[in-house]
């Protein structure tokens, strides 16, 4: 029999095998996502439970003639993450660049969808940089000397620590140059039921796009994680105004990654991801922190999500 190995990351190796013996056990979320991680959240995306997208997307429809307008004149935008097939669209159409530059790290998901944007906005250079935007990286030469707006939607700001998502702003920062513009969304503090509903909705996607990091473990790191012993739990951490993804053991469980053995009593969880929510002030002053100044901020009519325009 043929059997197909899959590669291992060095990478998801380390932070699994250090995380899991941490004293608060913790695995960094970007390992939530493989091929079927990023299928579970594009599905999260539409539950009627997640209000972020489309929140943000609704935003961008009706207030972009008015953002547009501020952030002309931008030639080149700049969007660190691959790009949503309804959002980027929205941006390109109204700002009108001479160059659109993805950046991600998984290098298949770039170029599919940036093929996309070459089909359907035909004049428009499309240079996809296959990069971790939490790196250093270099900009394609193409994009000297013209105007920069960089695109941070969905929240995704959320998921770094407040002095990570510092960091990776003046990164954005350095890398667009003075005088850049940002166009940024984030999720609003709001009432906690309806923070929890949205992380840990009655369709249970939520709970499997959590689970699926065990799996994960188990195929790709030849472990032995009972998978039925953990459930999904979202928890507000008030103190530090996020939400948190936590894998909670059911039970006394006991299971191994190669030649590692690992112990969970009932009760004790491993944490998998944050979430953090800005309320305005919180929000601007990450902003400033990071090295940006904002120009101006629109929210929806139940002030769930923000999107700021800032300047480098
Ligand atoms: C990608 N990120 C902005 C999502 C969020 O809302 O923090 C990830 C997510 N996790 C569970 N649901 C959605």
């Amino acid at each position: 029999m043929l059997e197909t190995l899959e590669h291992v990351d060095p990478a998801f190796r380390a932070d699994v095998l250090n995380g899991l013996a941490e004293p608060i056990p913790a695995i960094p979320a970007r390992w939530l996502y493989d091929r079927r991680g990023s299928e579970l959240f594009d599905e999260i995306t539409r539950l009627p439970a997640y209000y972020p997208t489309r929140t943000e997307t609704g935003m961008l429809e009706e207030r972009m003639p008015e953002i547009a307008r501020l952030i002309a004149p931008a030639c080149a935008v700049v969007e660190f993450g691959a790009g949503s097939a309804t959002k980027t669209p929205i941006l390109l159409r109204a700002v009108q660049p001479k160059a659109y530059v993805p950046v991600d790290i998984s290098g298949d998901y770039l170029r599919e969808s940036a093929e996309v944007v070459d089909r359907d906005f035909p004049g428009l250079a499309v240079h996809p940089v296959e990069a971790d935007f939490t790196r250093d990286m270099q900009l394609p030469k193409e994009i000297d000397g013209m105007s920069r707006l960089g695109f941070f939607p969905g929240s995704t700001i959320g998921n770094f620590v407040p002095q990570s998502a510092t960091d990776l702003l003046r990164h954005f920062r350095t890398t667009l140059g003075t005088g850049a513009k940002l166009l940024i969304g984030m999720d609003r503090v709001k009432g906690v039921e309806r923070l929890i509903a949205a992380y840990d909705d009655p369709e249970g996607v939520t709970a499997e796009f959590n689970l699926n990091l065990l799996r994960r473990i188990n195929r790709e790191l030849n472990a032995d994680i009972p998978i039925e012993a953990f459930r999904h739990q979202a928890r507000w951490n008030d103190m530090l105004g996020r939400i948190e993804m936590h894998l909670v053991a059911i039970r006394d469980v006991e299971f191994a990654i190669e030649e590692a053995r690992f112990v969970f009593r009932a009760g004790q969880s491993i944490h998998t991801e944050n979430s953090h929510k800005y309320g305005p002030r919180g929000a601007r002053l990450l902003l400033l922190a990071g090295g940006w100044t904002p120009l101006a901020e629109w929210t929806d009519d139940d002030e769930d999500f923000a999107l700021i325009l800032a300047e480098a």
